[in-house]
């Protein structure tokens, strides 16, 4: 089998691509390890920049987004129970969508259905070659029988625990992490959220988050410590450490239920530089991990393959090679602002083991500054509706 670019990974990053590169006239074909229905069973993220919508505007696969996706016009930050809201409307004219990763990935599957693009579930053994030349392949397991695919390119979005990154030689790539002692544990219920926008509280407990999917579906996180059990929560156990970690008013208006879904998610910084090497390009999670205070990774995926899918359009369109040599160094300085911007996120909204007064001060002068300042307030509402692509 041959085609143009051979996508690793049915994720957001690798549905997208394929999307934005099809709408193009470019063959794909995708290899994905699990399969489709498991995929869609992934809770995930929550939030779209209004970047990532215009993104998918441009991949006319946004009916549904715009039909059932809540624009928030901003957040609450509460801080040990003291709360002010941050109207990103007001203070620079964006918005963020409460539109879930999974419906985003449905959306984009079922996109790539009706077009007839091929998409192989279930391929096991994914393996790539030669993609230090202008003939790569990739072989890789279906049903049992060993096959090729020749391609002109390999775009690795196969997430953090990937093969793509993985194949890459070790002196050339280099990896910057940083992983930190906390996870959240989220629930999922059919119950109305708490409130109309989002609620990020730091709590000496802890970091909890009010999200939600819809107006009749809520998102909850607590901050556990890294070696956490889910099976130590119980619904009960969940839903009284949330109340202790959020306002009064909060608290008294949570409408509780039971759990649809209930994990842990360890919290984790990572940028692997470069991303390109030779005829492999890495994008999304593959190339980067930002913890999920943030609302970034999602987002970060889709700026990754839009800058891609422009560069591989370029190529096919005039043979000019500007877009896919300029890729790495491009993407790299936006991947590292929204590093910045979750990595201090999450360093004022968390709760550190071991950390002294002076430190949970400094947190607490972060949460005045921002709601003293009308130019603190801007910068985060610059961050959080999303720097530009
Ligand atoms: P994905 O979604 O991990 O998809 C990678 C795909 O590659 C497949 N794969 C392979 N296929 C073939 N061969 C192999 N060897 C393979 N190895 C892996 C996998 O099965 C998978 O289908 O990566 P992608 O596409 O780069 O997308 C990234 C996003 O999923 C991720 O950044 C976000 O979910 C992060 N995130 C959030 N991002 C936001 O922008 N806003 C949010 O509000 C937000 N909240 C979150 C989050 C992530 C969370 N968790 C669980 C990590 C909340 C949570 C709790
Ligand atoms: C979510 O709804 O899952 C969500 C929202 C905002 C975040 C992270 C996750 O920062």
């Amino acid at each position: 089998m041959r085609t143009k670019v051979a996508i690793i990974g049915a994720g957001p990053a690798g549905l997208l691509l394929g999307r934005l590169l099809d709408k193009a006239g470019i063959e794909t074909v995708i290899l994905e390890r699990r399969s489709q229905d498991y995929v869609l069973g992934r809770i995930r993220a929550g939030v779209l920049e209004q970047g990532t919508v215009e993104l998918l505007d441009r991949a006319d696969v946004s009916e549904r987004l715009h039909a059932d996706g809540l624009v928030h016009d901003g957040v609450e930050l509460c801080f040990d129970g003291d709360k002010h809201r941050f109207n990103f409307r007001e203070l620079i004219g964006r918005t963020v969508t409460v539109y879930g990763q999974t419906e985003v990935t449905r959306d984009l599957m079922q996109a790539r259905d009706d077009s007839g693009a091929k998409t192989i579930y279930e391929a096991e053994n994914v393996s790539l070659h030669d993609f230090d030349s202008d003939k790569p392949k990739v072989r890789y397991l279906k049903d049992g029988v060993e096959h090729e695919l020749a391609c002109d390119f390999i775009a690795g979005c196969d997430g953090y625990h990937g093969v793509a990154r993985a194949s890459v030689p070790a002196g050339s790539i280099r990896t910057f992490e940083r992983v930190y002692p906390f996870g959240w544990l989220g629930i999922l219920v059919d119950k109305p959220p708490v409130a109309e926008e989002l609620i990020y509280a730091h709590h000496e407990r802890g970091f909890a988050l009010c999200s939600m999917r819809s107006p009749t579906r809520s998102r909850y996180y607590v901050q556990v410590p890294a070696d956490e059990q889910v099976q130590e929560w119980s619904d009960d156990r969940f839903w009284d450490e949330l109340r202790r970690r959020v306002d009064e008013e909060t608290a008294d208006n949570l409408v509780t239920g039971p759990s649809i879904e209930k994990s842990i998610a360890p919290l984790r910084s990572f940028v692997a530089e470069p991303l390109r090497f030779g005829r492999l390009f890495l994008a999304g999670d593959a190339a980067h991990i930002v913890p999920p205070t943030g609302a970034k990774g999602l987002n970060l995926a889709a700026s990754d393959v839009g800058a891609l899918a422009e560069a591989f359009i370029a190529f096919y369109a005039d043979r000019s090679s500007a877009g896919i040599d300029g890729y790495s160094a491009r993407v790299l300085s936006r991947i590292w602002k929204a590093e910045r911007f979750s990595w201090w996120m999450t360093s004022i909204l968390h709760t550190f083991p071991n950390k002294d007064a002076f430190s949970r001060r400094i947190q607490r002068a972060e949460f005045d500054y921002l709601r003293s300042s009308e130019a603190a307030a801007r910068s985060l509402a610059e961050n959080y509706t999303g720097l530009p692509m």
